[in-house]
């Protein structure tokens, strides 16, 4: 075979190849399955098409087969809707720059690697070193963080179960929101950190807060272990730009914005065990029919596509 000509077939797999990618994007999306909200499901078709399909292709022409790396989601809504509680600026940075780097690490550290869902890395992150226990844990607090946030007015309220055991937990939800926020504040938890609320031993509700990267599903984590359900974010990066050293003010704030449709969920899955897993799956299963059309509308491509576009093919 000519040489021009087989270049000319491994470009035209390799596009094709691109389209299969793209298309399994769109999969990601819930595109071609609307409604189809559970994630187990999106996430098995997604790796049917990009590993079956793909993979076949990227075998035939070839090139080697590269485990995919994690990917920085896109938000499931934009920069300033969740303002007035965050200001679109801090939602920027926070996603664009502080998220991405963790993202970046943690496919750095695993590079050549197998990479496990993401929420399997958490168990053994602090055994496993800081690259995993800082990065593998950055990457997925921030999923989750995006996940449980939802603008004003749209989040809903806890479920009737999760109220219940809130109430059974704390005496009120008054009560619940202030113990929360004592646990976040500067004299509990100095520096940086995240303060959870967690399906512990028993089944049983708690607050805990922990250290940097920390999350509760961590061995020989700091605090009270368990299943987080909902986590704030108490690094400066996530509120210094609009309440500077008022970190209770931004918790307060924070009350707001918080997705208990999304949080009654992850109650639901703890109470049998299963931990969020806050990939890109679930992800996009919530950005179904929010964030697409504001994309293309503004013209801007999806970070996520993109991201993962280049680590498929090592561009
Ligand atoms: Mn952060």
């Amino acid at each position: 075979m000519a040489g021009s000509t087989l270049r000319r077939r491994t470009r035209g797999a390799l596009a094709l190849g691109a389209a299969v990618v793209v298309a399994s994007r769109c999969l990601d999306l819930g595109f071609l399955f609307p409604g189809a909200a559970p994630s187990g499901k999106a996430s098995s078709r997604r790796d049917m098409v990009t590993g079956g399909i793909a993979g076949a292709l990227m075998a035939a022409v070839g090139a080697p087969q590269q485990a995919s790396a994690y990917e920085l989601p896109p938000l499931p809504y934009a920069y300033d809707a969740l303002e007035p509680s965050i200001d679109k600026a801090t939602m920027e940075f926070h996603h664009d720059k502080h998220h991405l780097t963790y993202v970046t690490n943690i496919n750095k550290a695993l590079e050549g690697k197998d990479q496990p869902a993401l929420v399997e890395l958490q168990k053994t992150a602090i055994q496993s070193g800081p690259a995993f226990r800082n990065s593998g844990g950055g990457t997925y607090n921030h999923n989750f963080f995006w996940l449980e946030m939802a603008p004003k007015g749209t989040g809903g309220s806890p479920s009737s179960k999760l109220a219940a055991a809130i109430d059974e937990a704390f005496g009120s939800m008054d009560d619940f929101k202030a113990k929360f926020e004592a646990a976040g504040a500067p004299g509990a938890r100095f520096g940086s950190g995240w303060v959870w609320l967690v399906v512990a031993e028993g089944n049983k509700l708690a607050i805990t807060s922990t250290p940097n990267q920390d999350n509760p599903l961590m061995d020989g984590v700091e605090g009270t272990p368990g299943i987080p359900v909902l986590g704030c974010d108490v690094w400066e990066h996530a509120y210094y730009l609009k309440y500077q050293f008022k970190r209770p003010d931004y918790i307060k704030a924070w009350w707001d914005v918080v997705n208990w449709n999304q949080v009654s969920a992850w109650y639901e899955d703890a109470l049998a065990g299963k931990a969020p897993t806050a990939d890109s799956s679930s992800a996009a299963a919530a950005l179904v029919g929010a964030r697409r059309p504001q994309q293309e509308a503004r013209g801007k491509p999806s970070f996520g596509l993109k991201f993962d576009f280049q680590a498929q093919f090592g561009s």
